[in-house]
């Protein structure tokens, strides 16, 4: 039987919520992971040129992440069932996804200028969003970030943490987190969940080191 299939590149990235959440749900998944080279044979193929994009077993295709992250944590049980639980997930996702925006200019630049515009934000407005998300996170009684138990938003806010301290963004250093504590507590418990490890034990390849416990 055919199951669902996540069409992206082999980076974590935008994809990492959807693949994160299908797994601890045990919801069986395919990885069609391009390459610079051989997206564009694909990309007429997706509903907006872009990727990821979700293909459901009936051959019927989701795109846009917030969409696709979304739809698997509700089949997963991780998206809050309570309403009000559910907007301060959504709130956490949001709030990540404007400091994440951040450095997608800095892509663009040569190497060079890209490295100092990324000191630059992580000295300034980018310094402000990780203190308040240090902030958020420490103020959590439940130790998740919406409820009591984990949700899409804990895994977003992981996989955010993960990505940025990876040693994959040039001018951010491996060792970001050690100014917020409570994001780097946070990051671990996340990383130490039995689902999310056993997950990373089966697909820990080199873009995931940083994904692991105590990474
Ligand atoms: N808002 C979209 C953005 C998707 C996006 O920017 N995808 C990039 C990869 S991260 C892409 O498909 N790039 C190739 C292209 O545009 O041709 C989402 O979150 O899904």
């Amino acid at each position: 039987m055919s199951s669902y299939k996540i069409h992206y590149f082999a980076a974590p990235a935008r994809a990492e919520v959807a693949r994160l959440c299908l797994s601890i749900g045990g919801i069986a998944y395919e990885d069609i992971n391009y390459t610079q080279a051989t997206f564009p044979e694909a990309k007429p193929r997706m509903p907006f040129g872009q990727v990821p994009v979700l293909e459901l077993p009936d051959g019927r295709m989701l795109a846009q992440s917030g969409a696709i992250d979304r739809y698997v944590a509700k089949l997963a049980g991780l998206y809050p069932a309570d309403p009000l639980d559910a907007a301060y997930a959504d709130q956490l996702v949001f709030q990540l996804a404007d400091f994440m925006e951040l450095f997608t200019p800095t892509w663009a630049l040569p190497m060079e200028e890209r490295i100092k515009a990324r000191q630059e934000i992580l000295a300034g407005k980018g310094k402000e969003k990780l203190q308040q998300l240090e902030k958020l996170v420490e103020a959590q009684s439940g130790g998740y970030v919406a409820g009591v138990k984990l949700s899409f938003a804990d895994l977003a806010l992981f996989v955010g943490l993960s990505n940025m301290s990876g040693g994959l963004y040039d001018g951010v250093p491996k060792n970001l987190l050690d100014e917020y504590p409570a994001l780097k507590a946070f990051r671990n418990k996340i990383a130490n969940e039995p689902a999310v490890k056993a997950h990373y034990e089966k697909h820990g390849d080199v873009l995931r080191a940083s994904f692991k416990p105590d990474a």
